[in-house]
């Protein structure tokens, strides 16, 4: 895929409409796009899954839920989601959103998430309720769901409040006023951070399975500690981007380095005595070389 500014030209020579995408998200707090990966590769997944679903127990906890399982580290469980990850579409519309903000945004966690029949509705909620900040404002985060089983508003699907980016948090909402994510496999829900959200009750006798990644500015503490996640041995494998993305390099000025190196160094092995580098960004490295021209002038 190529990108321009708002628009990604795609391999069958369509164009993908980011900025159509994005004006949809700030307006409504979430936004579906159908179909954004074939269903084989949603297949594939659900392969490489399958055992680590069957050793995790469900989750304990009145937010998380009791008739769900939830795990982390899905690139190494399924190297096929490594692809969803990095989905020029996806980077796109993150880098819209949050790339103002940041030098670079960064994967915040990752996370399969299967509702199982019986589970409750989960409490209302934004997802950047962890950091101390206030909405309206700027987002610091959004999330991505991917459906692995068809998402249907009896079996899971993701409740949103929509615009409740706008909102107050409320944690009751009239009925009438929440929809419910209802989606193929391959297709995937995006919501804000500060969207109200959560997961549906489900009513049906299977379960429902969705594979979130969330994006978050790069100067935030990610959720998921991703170099516990993925150790240097583990991420040397990794396709550069996603190395990028779960924070193998310097978030400019000066944040993440690793022997005032870039940490993707720890690839190439444990090189002794590395020199500090300056790892600030151009603008910067101007302001200091103008100040120190002129203190020679002077
Ligand atoms: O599983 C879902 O549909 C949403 C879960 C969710 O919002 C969360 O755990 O933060
Ligand atoms: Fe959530």
């Amino acid at each position: 895929m190529f990108q321009t500014t708002n628009a990604l030209l795609q391999d069958d020579g369509t164009v993908c409409p980011v900025a159509e995408y994005t004006a949809r998200l700030r307006n409504d707090g979430f936004l579906i796009i159908e179909d954004l990966v074939p269903e084989l590769m949603i297949e594939q997944i659900n392969e490489e899954l399958r055992p680590a679903f069957r050793q995790t127990p469900n989750s304990e906890g009145l937010f998380w839920g009791f008739q769900t399982k939830r795990m982390g580290r899905l690139f190494t469980k399924a190297p096929t989601s490594q692809g969803l990850a990095t989905h020029p579409v996806i980077l796109a519309i993150m880098e819209d959103i949050l790339g103002p903000n940041c030098e670079k945004f960064q994967i915040n966690l990752t996370q399969a998430i299967r509702i199982e029949p019986g589970e409750e509705e989960q409490v209302l909620h934004r997802d950047d309720e962890m950091f101390p900040w206030s909405h309206p404002g700027s987002e610091f985060m959004i999330n991505a769901m991917w459906a692995l089983d068809e998402f249907t508003a009896e079996n899971g699907g993701t409740v949103v409040w929509p615009r409740s980016h706008l909102k107050p948090v409320q944690r009751e909402v009239p009925a009438e006023e929440l929809v419910r994510a209802e989606m193929k496999p391959g297709s995937v829900l995006i919501w804000l951070g500060s969207t109200q959200h959560g997961g549906g009750a489900n009513r049906s006798r299977k379960p429902r399975s969705g594979l979130t990644i969330s994006y978050s500015l790069g100067w935030l503490r990610q959720a998921e500690n991703q170099y516990l996640a993925y150790p240097p041995e583990v991420a040397r494998q990794f396709p550069e981007k996603l190395q990028e993305l779960i924070g193998y390099k310097v978030h400019r000025p000066n944040l993440g380095w690793y022997e005032g190196q870039e940490p993707d160094v720890l690839f190439d092995g444990r090189p002794e005595a590395l020199p500090a580098l300056d790892l600030v960004p151009r603008d910067i490295e101007l302001i200091i070389q103008e100040f120190l021209a002129g203190k020679q002038v002077a």
